[in-house]
C-alpha cells in the first residue's frame, strides 16, 4: 500500500474516467460511510464480489491513495462475498471518493476533524421535529414548519386508569412530549430509555454539549440546547404521574393509530391508560437523573430538581407497593373500554427496571437503601439496552459516577460487567466480513436493528471512557460506519444525511406534509427479517430485509429510542475526537438532602388545570 501525501499525484486514466461524470458511475457494490471519517481513525470500505484488486482514493481528479483489496470473505447475513478496502493511513482532511477499476465509484465522503458535528446536531434536532403541542415555526423548522398538534390539555382518563380522584372520562392536562415514532402517541416506557440517553450524553460530556447549539426556540436561553430538548419530554412525563398516589400512567394514546395525516388533523380523543410498574420505574429513573442535572441550574430551572426527585421517589414507592402491574393490552382490552390498539411496550419482567431506577436514585441521593432493594450489579452479564431491557443503563450511570460511589459499589464487578460486554462486541468486529460489530448474533437483526447497532456503539463508548482502549473506540466507529453506509443495503440510514438515505419513511408527518424530503435527522429501524408488516421485501436475509416504503413500519419507521443512542454516539465521538473535544469529564454534584420544596412552575400550572 502506498500513501501519496501533500503532493497529489495526477493519474491520467482516472482524470478521464472522473471527468465523464463520476456520479453516473457510482457503484452499489462499494459500501462506505457516506458522511466520512476522523483523520486519525480507521477508514474502510467494503467492496462486493471483487478480491485482490487495486483500489484508489480520489480527491477531485487526483489520486491521493492507492491500495489493494483484501481477499474475499463471506457475510452470511447478506449472503455476499466481500473484500475490504482499508485506507486508514490517508489522514489529510478533504472530500474524496473511492474508485475500484471494473466496479466504479463510491459515494463521496469527507475526512475531517469534526466529521460528525452536523449529524450530532441533526439527530438531536430530530426531537424538535417530533414535539407535540407546539407549532413548528419556519425559522427553526424550515420547510418542515407545521401547525401545533395535540395540545393534550384535556386528555381522558381511560376506564383502566380510573380512580376516585380521577374518575373515568374525567380530564387531565398532559401537554408536550415527543411523538414516539411514525405515530402520534406518547409512551412512558419508551420515553424512559430515550430521555436517559440524551441526558447521559449531557452528563458525560457537559462542556461539549453546552457548546452544541441547535436552532430551536430555546436556543437563546441559558440552558444547553440538549437539556431544553430533553425537558420538552421530561415536563410531559411529570404530568403522567397521578398526584394522588405517585403511580405513572403507561401511555397517553388514541384508541387506534391515525391515518397518514398531519398532527393538527389528528384530533380523535386521547386517553391515559392504567398505571404500570415498568412505566413508574422508568419514570423514577429519568426523574432521579434529571434531578441531579437540574440541581446545577437553580436559576434557570427553579424548583425542578426537587420536583423531579420528589416525583422519582413517589413513583419508586408506588412500584414497590405494586411490583407486578404489567401492561398487557389484550388483557386490558378484555376488561376495559374502549379498546386500545396502539403500541404496547409491554414487559412482564421488571427486575431490570427496578435495578435501573435504584441505580439512578442511589447516585442522586447516595441513600444505599435503594441498592439493597435492587442493584444493577446483582444481575448476570450486561446486555445491550433496549426499551424493555434497561439494567445496563444503571451500570452506565455507575461507571460515570464511579469515583463518587466507589466505597458503596463493587467497582471491580462493574468494570468486569461492562468490559466483558465491550470485549465480546469488539471481538465480533474483527471476525465480521463487514468488520462491524452488529451481527454478533442473528438476533441483532430484528425490529429496530439499527438501534441495536447504535446501542452497541454506545456501550463501547462507555467502555472506552472507562479504559481509553482504542479497540473499543474503533469498534464503536465501525457500527456508526454501518449506520451511515457500510452495510449490505448501501443506505445511510439517517434521513437527510449521506448520499442515499431513506425517502419514504413510515412517519405520518413526512408522509402528509407535502414536502418531498422526509423530516431530517431520523434513524430508521433498518433491516428486519421478521417483516411483521407483511410486505413483500426484496430479500428476507437478515441484513437485507428492508424496504424504503411508507408502509414498512417494521423496517422503515423512525422512533425516539432509536435516535437516542445515535445522538449519544455522535456527541461522544465529537467530544472525544474533535480538536476542541474535551477529555472525559465527570460532573459531580453534591446533593445533601432530599427535601421537596416548591414545584417548578410548569408542573404547578398543569396540576391546577386538573
Ligand atoms: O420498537 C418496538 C419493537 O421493539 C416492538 O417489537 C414493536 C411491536 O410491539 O413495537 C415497536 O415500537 C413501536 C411502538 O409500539 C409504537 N410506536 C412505534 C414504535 C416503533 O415501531
Amino acid at each position: 500500500m502506498k500513501t501519496i501525501q501533500k503532493q497529489f499525484l495526477l493519474v491520467s486514466v482516472f482524470v478521464m474516467i472522473m471527468s465523464s461524470s463520476a456520479s453516473s458511475q457510482i457503484s452499489p457494490d462499494i459500501r462506505l460511510n457516506q458522511i466520512g471519517f476522523y483523520p486519525s481513525m480507521k477508514k474502510i470500505a467494503i467492496v462486493r464480489s471483487v478480491g485482490s484488486s487495486q483500489f484508489f482514493v480520489l480527491c477531485g481528479t487526483d489520486t491521493v491513495y492507492s491500495g489493494t483489496l483484501s481477499s474475499l470473505r463471506h457475510w452470511s447475513y447478506s449472503n455476499e462475498d466481500v473484500s475490504v478496502a482499508d485506507f486508514s493511513s490517508l489522514k489529510i482532511p478533504g472530500s474524496y471518493a473511492l474508485f475500484v477499476p471494473g466496479v466504479g465509484y463510491s459515494y463521496p465522503f469527507k475526512i475531517n476533524e469534526r466529521v460528525n458535528l452536523e449529524l450530532a446536531k441533526g439527530a438531536l434536532k430530530g426531537y424538535y421535529f417530533q414535539r407535540a403541542s407546539l407549532p413548528l415555526d419556519a425559522s427553526f423548522a424550515g420547510k418542515w414548519a407545521r401547525p401545533a398538534g395535540h395540545p393534550d390539555t384535556a386528555v381522558l382518563i381511560h376506564s383502566s386508569a380510573a380512580t376516585p380522584g380521577r374518575p373515568v372520562n374525567s380530564k387531565m392536562s398532559s401537554p408536550r412530549g415527543w411523538y414516539d415514532a411514525g405515530d402520534y402517541n406518547k409512551y412512558i416506557v419508551n420515553s424512559g430509555i430515550t430521555t436517559y440517553s440524551l441526558l447521559a450524553a449531557y452528563e458525560h460530556f457537559p462542556k461539549y454539549c453546552s457548546e452544541l447549539v441547535l436552532s430551536i426556540p430555546e436556543s437563546n436561553n441559558k440552558l444547553p440546547d440538549i437539556l431544553d430538548e430533553a425537558l420538552w419530554n421530561v415536563r410531559w412525563m411529570l404530568t403522567m404521574q397521578d398526584p394522588a398516589d405517585g403511580g405513572v400512567y403507561h401511555k397517553l394514546t388514541n384508541t387506534n393509530f391515525d391515518g397518514m395525516i398531519m398532527p393538527h388533523q389528528a384530533t380523535t380523543p386521547r386517553y391515559v391508560v392504567m398505571k404500570s410498574t415498568a412505566a413508574s420505574l422508568d419514570f423514577a429513573a429519568v426523574m432521579a437523573q434529571m434531578s441531579r442535572i437540574a440541581r446545577n441550574f437553580p436559576a434557570e430551572l427553579p424548583g425542578l430538581a426537587d420536583s423531579c426527585l420528589h416525583a422519582a421517589v413517589r413513583a419508586w414507592n408506588w412500584a414497590r407497593l405494586h411490583p407486578k402491574v404489567y401492561y398487557n393490552q389484550t388483557q386490558v382490552n378484555a376488561k376495559y373500554d374502549p379498546d386500545i390498539h396502539t403500541g404496547e411496550y409491554g414487559d412482564s419482567n421488571v427486575s431490570d427496571e427496578f435495578a435501573w431506577a435504584a441505580a439512578e436514585l442511589f447516585v442522586t441521593t447516595k441513600c444505599d437503601s435503594f441498592l439493597t432493594i435492587a442493584n444493577p450489579l446483582s444481575g448476570g452479564s450486561a446486555l445491550i439496552p433496549s426499551w424493555s431491557n434497561v439494567r445496563t443503563l444503571g451500570l452506565y450511570t455507575f461507571a460515570h459516577y464511579r469515583n463518587d460511589i466507589a466505597g458503596k459499589i463493587d467497582t471491580n464487578k462493574l468494570r468486569s460487567r461492562l468490559l466483558s460486554l465491550a470485549a465480546s462486541l469488539s471481538s465480533t468486529q474483527s471476525s465480521s466480513a463487514y468488520q462491524v460489530v452488529i451481527g454478533s448474533s442473528a438476533k441483532d437483526f430484528g425490529w429496530g436493528s439499527n438501534a441495536i447497532a447504535a446501542n452497541q456503539a454506545m456501550a463501547l463508548l462507555v467502555a472506552y471512557q472507562l479504559t481509553s482502549e482504542p479497540v473499543y473506540l474503533n469498534a464503536a466507529l465501525s457500527n456508526l460506519d454501518y449506520l451511515l453506509g457500510r452495510n449490505a443495503l448501501g443506505y445511510c440510514f439517517v434521513t437527510g444525511f449521506g448520499s442515499r438515505s431513506p425517502m419514504f419513511i413510515h412517519h405520518r408527518i413526512s408522509a402528509a406534509d407535502g414536502v418531498t424530503e422526509p423530516v431530517p435527522g431520523l434513524l430508521v429501524g433498518g433491516p428486519n427479517p421478521k417483516c411483521e408488516d407483511r410486505l413483500q421485501y426484496h430479500s428476507t436475509l437478515p441484513a437485507l430485509a428492508y424496504l424504503d416504503t411508507v408502509a414498512s413500519y417494521a423496517s422503515n419507521e423512525i422512533c425516539i429510542n432509536w435516535n437516542a443512542p445515535l445522538v449519544y454516539v455522535t456527541i461522544a465521538l465529537e467530544a472525544l475526537l474533535s480538536p476542541n473535544g474535551l477529555p472525559v469529564e465527570t460532573l459531580r454534584n453534591s446533593i445533601n438532602e432530599v427535601i421537596p420544596s416548591q414545584d417548578e412552575p410548569f408542573l404547578k400550572q398543569h396540576r391546577q388545570t386538573q
